[in-house]
C-alpha cells in the first residue's frame, strides 16, 4: 500500500509538467479532454449534472419494470385489476417530468448564453478559413498576419523539429500552429472557401461550422499554457480526417516576440517559440 501511495505521489509530481501538452485525445479515451477554458469547465459540470438525472431515471424505470413483472405476473396475479384511472398518479407522472425538464432547461440555457457571450471585448481576433484540406489563419491586427496550417507529414518531422510523437501526434500535429496568449479572450471568425468544414477544439469547448460565404463567431479564454489539438468536424471530402487544428497557448511575452518575428519569418518564429516553450518546461521540471 505504501508503495502504491509513493507511486501515486511520484505520478502527481510529474503531472504539472505533463499537463502542458496532455491536451489531446488518448487511446481508448471515453471522457473529455482536460478543460482549458471556463466554458469547457461549465460543459463538464453540465454533463455530470445531467448524468445524475439519467442515472436516477433509468434506475427508477428499471425498478418499476421489475416490480410489475414480478408482482403482476399471471401466476401470482391471475385476476387482473380493471382500474383505468388514478388522479394522484396521473398528476405525479405529469408534474414530475415537467420539474425534471425545468431543472435541465435552466442551467442548459445559462450555459448556452455563456457560450455566446464573451466576458469582455476580445483582445485578439483570428479568422480561420477551412479549405479542402487545410486551414488558413489571419490575425486581425495592424498589419495582419496570415498563414496556412496543414497536417504535418511524417517526412517533415525532422526539418520542423517535431520528432516527439507524444507532443506532435501523427494526424494531429500541423506545420504552423495558431499561437495565442494565455488568459486572453480570443475571438475566432470561422468561414470556409469551398465546402462546409467545422472548427472544433475539445479542450476549449468550442465547435462551429465553417460555411462558405458566412462568418460564424466563437470565442475562448485559454487559462492553461500548452499545445491543444482539434480537428475539422464536418465531413468535407476525401481528406476530412487530415485537416487537424493546433493551437499553442503561450505567455504574453512569448506571444509578442513570436508575433513580431512571424511577420517576416514564420518558420523561424515557430522554431524560436518552440525552443522558448521547451526551455521553460525544462526549468519547471528542474524546479520540481
Ligand atoms: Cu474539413
Amino acid at each position: 500500500m505504501r508503495k502504491f501511495l509513493a507511486g501515486a505521489a511520484a505520478l502527481t509530481a510529474f503531472l504539472p509538467a505533463a499537463a502542458a501538452y496532455a491536451d489531446q485525445p488518448t487511446p481508448w479515451q471515453w471522457r473529455f479532454q482536460t478543460a482549458a477554458t471556463p466554458i469547457m469547465e461549465q460543459i463538464e459540470w453540465f454533463e455530470r449534472y445531467t448524468l445524475w438525472f439519467i442515472i436516477s431515471i433509468t434506475l427508477l424505470v428499471l425498478v418499476l419494470l421489475a416490480y410489475c413483472i414480478l408482482k403482476f405476473r399471471a401466476s401470482a396475479n391471475p385476476v387482473p385489476s380493471r382500474t383505468s384511472h388514478n388522479t394522484l398518479i396521473e398528476v405525479i407522472w405529469t408534474v414530475g417530468p415537467v420539474v425534471v425538464l425545468l431543472a435541465l432547461a435552466v442551467p442548459s440555457f445559462q450555459l448556452l448564453t455563456a457560450q455566446y457571450t464573451p466576458p469582455e471585448e476580445p483582445k485578439l481576433t483570428i479568422k480561420a478559413t477551412g479549405n479542402q484540406w487545410n486551414w488558413d489563419y489571419e490575425y486581425q491586427i495592424q498589419e495582419p498576419l496570415s498563414f496556412n496550417s496543414a497536417m504535418l507529414q511524417e517526412d517533415e518531422r525532422t526539418a520542423a523539429g517535431k520528432e516527439d510523437k507524444a507532443k506532435y501526434p501523427r494526424l494531429l500535429a500541423v506545420d504552423n500552429e495558431v499561437v495565442v496568449p494565455v488568459n486572453t479572450t480570443t475571438r475566432v471568425l470561422v468561414t470556409a472557401s469551398d465546402v462546409i468544414h467545422a472548427f472544433a477544439m475539445p479542450a476549449f469547448g468550442v465547435k462551429t461550422d465553417a460555411v462558405p460565404g458566412r462568418i460564424n463567431e466563437i470565442w475562448f479564454k485559454a487559462e492553461k499554457e500548452g499545445l491543444y489539438y482539434g480537428q475539422c468536424s464536418e465531413l468535407c471530402g476525401k481528406d476530412h480526417a487530415y485537416m487537424p487544428i493546433a493551437i499553442r497557448v503561450v505567455t504574453e511575452d512569448q506571444y509578442n516576440s513570436w508575433l513580431t518575428a512571424a511577420k517576416t519569418d514564420l518558420p523561424g518564429a515557430n522554431k524560436a517559440l518552440m525552443a522558448a516553450v521547451d526551455g521553460d518546461n525544462k526549468v519547471a521540471v528542474a524546479g520540481n
